[in-house]
């Protein structure tokens, strides 16, 4: 028999592609949430095993302190939060705390430092800390402030397979977030680390006092870059006292739950090949929560008692959480 010339083939519906520009993604916010869970997921199974989740361990490896005036950040030097200003952590305590996050299940280490960027002095040692981390099996994760030129290469050439650099907000949001630094800036860092051949981990916060369509224009943009990130961290703002973001929103202003559920499953369906990760806020969300986040297409998260400076599940209720749905670490 003759093979039948390719144009004679019955056609087969395209799939549509993923939704980018904001009017489709606002079109997915206001889509009954039902409608919209069962979308994301059936997205999730197309991409993604369906029940696994990765696990990627933090560490601040240097706290406090900061230049920049970033409204909901506890670690910036003008806020009276409680934050002290550390020195960069030795290289044995870091590799202290990544041989344990192994040992709890993680698959990555992320390291954070809070920085404007690394000056050139800085980054010498968190080289030092990228080589020994990766060394020990691990992915490496690090979240260092904006990059001047070389510094991506540096970080690539010593083992760095992601970098995390949120855009955090809507661009017209953004200066009502943070003054000290511009969306350009951190687009020009994002090309610069995708430029060097590192990894994109980049997201954003919800329940800053956003609107839903400055949510979507975040998701819009996160979608918008080509490549679309390899991860994609949605936080949920953790109110931190003494923060401006802290003194502004409160009660009725506070973002009803099953939206950041909804924000959760736009991004599944909107970077359809990401990890998209249910990053801070977590404790606070509670297991029904976390698990409609589950269902809506996260499949990753931050294991560990702390993020950089705030809590985080225990890792013993997140087993826990974990074995209740079926939920596999990657
Ligand atoms: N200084 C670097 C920077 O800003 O890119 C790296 C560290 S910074 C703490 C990393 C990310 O943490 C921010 O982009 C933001 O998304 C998140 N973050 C900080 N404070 C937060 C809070 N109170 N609630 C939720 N996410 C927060
Ligand atoms: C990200 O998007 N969330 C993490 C990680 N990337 C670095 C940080 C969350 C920080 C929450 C506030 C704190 O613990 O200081
Ligand atoms: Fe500094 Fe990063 Fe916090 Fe902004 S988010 S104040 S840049 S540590």
């Amino acid at each position: 028999m003759h093979a039948l010339p390719a144009h004679a083939l019955p056609a087969r519906a395209p799939r549509p592609s993923a939704p980018r520009g904001l009017a489709a993604i606002e079109a997915l916010f206001e889509l009954p949430f039902n409608d919209l869970l069962l979308r994301a997921q059936e997205v999730h199974r197309e991409f993604h095993r369906p029940n696994t989740v990765q696990l990627s361990t933090l560490l601040s490896i240097k706290t406090g302190g900061c230049p920049e005036d970033c409204g909901y950040c506890p670690q910036a030097a003008r806020y009276h939060t409680g934050v002290a200003n550390e020195a960069l952590l030795d290289l044995d305590d870091v590799l202290a705390a990544a041989r344990s996050a192994k040992a709890s299940g993680a698959s990555r280490f992320c390291m954070g430092a809070a920085w404007r960027g690394p000056k050139d002095r800085d980054l010498a040692p968190v080289l030092d800390m990228v080589r020994a981390v990766k060394g020990l099996g691990l992915e490496t994760c690090c979240t260092l402030g904006m990059l001047k030129d070389g510094q991506a290469q540096a970080l690539k050439a010593a083992g760095l397979d992601y970098y995390n650099h949120n855009l955090d907000t809507a661009s017209d949001y953004y200066g009502a977030i943070v003054s000290t630094r511009g969306y350009e800036d951190r687009l020009d860092t994002l090309a610069r680390v995708r430029a060097a051949g590192i990894a994109v981990c980049c997201g954003g916060i919800v329940g800053m006092g956003e609107t839903r369509r400055q949510r979507a224009a975040l998701i819009a943009e996160l979608a918008s870059l080509d490549p679309q990130p390899e991860s994609v961290p949605i936080n949920h703002l953790v109110q931190v006292e003494g923060t401006p973001l802290h003194a502004q929103l409160h009660g009725e202003t506070a973002l009803d739950p099953l939206e950041f559920v909804r924000t959760v499953a736009v991004a599944r369906i909107a970077m359809p090949r990401a990890m998209i990760r249910l990053s801070a806020g977590r404790r606070e969300l509670g297991e029904p929560v976390q698990a409609l986040c589950y269902f809506a297409g996260a499949n990753s998260v931050f294991h560990g008692e702390r993020l950089l400076t705030t809590g985080n599940p225990d890792v013993d209720d997140d087993r826990m959480l974990f074995a209740k749905l079926g939920l596999e670490p990657a």
